[in-house]
């Protein structure tokens, strides 16, 4: 047995120093030739590794399937999105589940790169639908993670987040947008709020519409020109190359 090792080690070691494969993003792991979604780590600045939900079958623009980082995913309720600066800044949720990527990752990845944007959504009837967007960046948090997003695409769902465009980040214990009262109060969800909002997917998860409470849902307004709350909503980018 002591001989068996004694040859095995040097070669593990070999393959793990060469080994040194660290994904930026989804992009990168999907080129390598990985075709199952799930979770992955994906090293957005050096050495820090980061865990995400990796779409690897959503097509773009083109029939390129997956590649996709998804930054926001919403799917039953289970994680409260209310939640303050921080929480928005750093990330939180289950990466197998619900949860916010964290605008400093999205600053990291979207400064060098340039990036496509897909919002992928479903009623509570079943039926999909979807946006796409040639361009999407977040600007560094000195700027207030201010969103840029542009190049529409309709897959359905119509385009509620180019009125966004342009916009700090607001959460309930920071008020950055162009309302007089602070937006993520006003509708509960946290956002790139101007005044107020057409997309609001960090909103309450309301399981459908409700008539006294307008907009406070996880809505996407203009699919169904009105704010009715979604049964999942997800955003995801992928490399432009
Ligand atoms: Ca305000």
């Amino acid at each position: 047995m002591m001989l068996v090792f004694a040859v095995l080690l040097p070669v593990l070691m070999g393959s793990v120093a060469t080994d040194e494969f660290k994904p930026v993003d989804c992009s990168q792991i999907n080129t390598k030739g990985q075709t199952v979604s799930g979770i992955y780590s994906i090293y957005p600045a050096g050495n820090i590794p980061v865990w995400v939900y990796c779409d690897m079958v959503t097509t773009g623009a083109d029939d390129d399937k997956g590649g996709w980082t998804v930054f926001q995913r919403r799917m039953d309720g289970i994680i409260n999105f209310y939640l303050p600066w921080n929480e928005y800044k750093r990330g939180f949720g289950a990466t197998e589940g619900e949860y916010w990527l964290g605008l400093e990752t999205m600053y990291q990845l979207t400064r060098n790169r340039k990036y496509m944007l897909r919002v992928d959504m479903e009623d509570f009837t079943g039926s999909k639908g979807y946006a796409l967007y040639s361009s999407f960046s977040v600007d560094s948090e000195a700027d207030g993670y201010r969103l840029h997003v542009s190049g529409f695409k309709d897959g359905g769902a119509g385009d509620s987040l180019t009125y966004h465009d342009g916009q700090k980040f607001t959460t309930f214990d920071k008020d950055q947008d162009a309302f007089g009262k602070n937006c993520a109060k006003e509708y509960l969800g946290a956002f790139w709020y101007t005044s107020c909002h057409y997309a609001n997917p960090n909103g309450v998860y309301t399981r459908g519409e409700d008539d006294n409470h307008v907009a406070i849902a996880n809505a996407w307004y203009h699919w169904k020109n009105n704010y009715v709350g979604l049964k999942s909503i997800s955003m995801k980018i992928r490399s432009v190359s």
